[in-house]
């Protein structure tokens, strides 16, 4: 740990036992899939394998345009150039690390209008993803219109705790949007576990499929973009989708300077056909509910034990409230990044910050933002870990949690410029 200046980003993998880092790119591909990577049409243009992806992510999505990037955060660059000019104001459902960043480099301003019970961990709200549409409504009132080029709108909400989006929000908001002239962008990333809360927790869900859900809820929207390293189950991959021809005509050439050919994007063939596969394996029924019940599984075992955690409990990770668990500690003494350190410390199991170290600092003071949610995520990979090693995962929480009181805090000693939590160092303070 000291090595790796108390972050674990900065830990090689081989020092790793369990790693809960993330859900991104580290799911196990399926047997077809690994058999469509032995399909590769490795053609500079035209590749066969970029119709099957494109063909998959329109039957499933239901978007007129398609456009490859070699993961999310090429697209969300793509889109926020295209869309954004200086002065705008970007509202959405919480802000996400790159996505945010993107927003502001394009010149845009991000305004957080998610419903209030999503920044408190205990709140029992069974859509914590939901958009505030007073909130949105009174923002457009202020700024205008014509200075937000789109709506943010993510599923299953990352730095919430997972946290889903129902349809009859999502609904509304089109019918909003629509009032104004104003366009939605999905951060379809993890919509397909939204889409399993929307079956389970939403009237008149119940009985349709996660592929039927998906597309009604898309149909909502005005265009997506996708790090296909989570619910699409491969290890690397991307791609935007809008319904706009114009815009389209504008990505696909800006495409070309940033990730690749319009019909590559940064991927291999190979990579594209594994993707094309994993679409289609996503939208599983049986498959999306075993996986987002592993997840609560370990939640539950932690939520039995009296451990505080983000409840309900999200489709790709359980969050730890590290406010809570560490109340001694300010928030400047990066409560959840020593929490991430302890859990290492204890067993060799790797967490991700989702805190104050996260949020960066205000772009305009230059201050730490000090976000409500001060969380330590255990992220679930897809079809990895059985529940055995979810069991060892609780168990290393709890003996973290039960030592609480004699904790200390860390303090930063190394800050990079950019998405800081990746790099920063840590010193224990003594
Ligand atoms: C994670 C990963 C990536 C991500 C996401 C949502 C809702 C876009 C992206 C970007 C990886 C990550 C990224 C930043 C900080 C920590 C970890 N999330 N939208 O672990 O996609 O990574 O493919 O460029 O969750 O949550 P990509």
């Amino acid at each position: 740990m000291a090595e790796a200046g108390y972050n674990t980003f900065l830990l090689r993998s081989e020092d790793v036992y369990i790693d809960l880092l993330t859900d991104s790119g580290t799911s196990a591909m399926s047997d077809r899939q690994w058999a469509g990577m032995m399909l590769g049409d490795e053609a500079y243009a035209g590749s066969r394998n970029f119709y099957h992806l494109e063909e998959a992510a329109r039957n499933y999505y239901g978007y007129r345009y398609f456009v490859p990037t070699h993961q999310g955060r090429g697209a969300e660059h793509l889109l926020s150039q295209a869309v954004i000019k200086p002065g705008h104001y970007v509202p959405g459902n919480m802000y996400f690390t790159t996505t945010r960043l993107h927003q502001e480099m394009a010149g845009g301003t991000f305004v957080d209008v998610i419903i209030d019970e999503a920044h408190d961990p205990a709140n029992l709200h069974p859509f914590k993803g939901n958009v505030d549409l007073d909130k949105l409504e009174s923002l457009i009132k202020r700024v205008g219109a014509n200075n937000i080029p789109y709506v943010s709108l993510a599923g299953t909400v990352n730095m919430a705790g997972g946290q889903p989006v129902s349809m009859a929000n999502v609904r509304a908001l089109r019918e909003l949007c629509d009032r104004y002239g104003i366009r939605i962008y999905l951060d379809a990333t993890r919509m397909v576990e939204n889409v399993f809360f929307i079956q389970e927790r939403e009237k008149g869900y119940a009985d349709k499929s996660v592929a039927v859900i998906l597309k009604e809820f898309c149909s909502f929207t005005d265009g997506a973009w996708m790090s296909a390293k989570k619910d699409h189950l491969v290890n690397i991959g991307g791609w935007l989708a809008v319904n706009d021809s114009d815009l389209f005509d504008t990505l696909r050439n800006m495409v070309v300077i940033y990730e690749g050919l319009h019909t590559y994007g940064g991927m291999a063939g190979r990579d594209m056909e594994a993707l094309a596969i994993g679409i289609a394996e996503s939208v599983n029924d049986a498959h999306v509910r075993s996986r987002v019940e592993q997840v609560r599984y370990l939640g539950d075992l932690l939520i039995n034990w009296g451990i505080p955690i983000v409840q309900p409990v999200g489709g790709h990770a359980v969050f730890l409230d590290a406010k809570r668990i560490y109340s001694h500690l300010s928030q400047d003494q990066f409560p959840a990044q020593t929490l991430v350190a302890e859990i290492y410390l204890d067993s060799g199991v790797r967490s991700m910050e989702r805190g104050i170290v996260s949020a960066g600092r205000d772009s305009e003071t230059g201050d730490h933002r000090y976000p409500a949610l001060e969380l330590t995520r255990l992220a679930i990979p897809r079809r990895v870990y059985t529940q055995a090693h979810m069991d060892v995962v609780a168990e290393a929480v709890k003996a973290v949690y039960d030592a609480r009181k004699q904790t200390r805090g860390l303090a930063m000693v190394y800050e990079p410029k950019y998405l800081r939590f990746f790099q920063a160092r840590f010193e224990p303070i003594t």
